[in-house]
């Protein structure tokens, strides 16, 4: 590891820190990982700031560039380590459909089984039932979509698949079944197949212990 080492601001039960680093992973990319304290607000202090104004997770540091935003974080690292091109194609048609489910991504999965896991895990105070709902409402149309499709877009593995990938296979621990979904299953199992697949960290237990 030296200066020039990607460094990945992060939270071991992050999903959204997750996603930045599954697909360092898969692009054999090292990373130094830097544990942030969200239990003790570290994310809203001074320094942290000057990273991210929003003071959230993740944060990407390439040497002299810094990104916010794991989707953000996405398409940096596809555009500037993928040699392959595979990750997000080049193709304007292609590339909109990659957007639309990061944009899935930023709303349906943050806002429905990201949200319920935050209730478990970190101990939110919000409507659980209503965000179970919400995150059903979205694993319906995605049952549906991957009837029909291996991959979220043109049947090959792109950042969009990442985008969706952490929330939804974590989504039992806010108390959302996969039982009912088995497309949604089995492409969980194609992405966990990939070369250099790493998991997130399994649990229920919160940011207390
Ligand atoms: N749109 C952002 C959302 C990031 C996000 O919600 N991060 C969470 C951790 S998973 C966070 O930092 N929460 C603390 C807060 O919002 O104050 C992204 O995709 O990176």
């Amino acid at each position: 590891m030296n200066s020039n080492t990607i460094k990945l601001h992060r939270h071991p039960l992050s999903g959204h820190s997750h996603r930045a680093e599954l697909f360092l992973s898969l692009l054999n990319k090292e990373v130094e990982l830097v544990e942030v304290n969200l239990a003790n607000g570290e994310h809203k202090s001074e320094a942290f700031l000057k990273l991210n104004l929003l003071g959230q997770l993740p944060v990407l540091q390439d040497k002299d560039t810094v990104i916010s935003d794991s989707n953000g974080i996405l398409v940096y690292l596809a555009e500037t380590y993928d040699a392959s091109g595979e990750w997000y194609p080049k193709n304007p048609v292609v590339r909109a459909q990659i957007q639309r489910f990061l944009s899935i991504a930023a709303n349906q999965v943050a806002n429905g089984p990201a949200a319920a896991r935050l209730v478990t895990v970190f101990g939110y105070n919000l409507d659980h039932e209503l965000l179970i709902a919400k995150a059903n409402t979205l694993l319906q149309m995605l049952e549906q979509h991957f009837e029909n499709n291996n991959f979220a877009v043109e049947n090959k593995p792109t950042i969009a698949d990442i985008a969706l990938y952490t929330y939804i296979a974590h989504a039992p621990e806010g108390n959302v079944s996969l039982a009912p979904y088995v497309n949604v299953t089995a492409w969980l199992k194609r992405i966990e197949a990939l070369s250099g697949f790493i998991a997130m960290a399994a649990t229920k237990v919160g940011l207390a212990a």
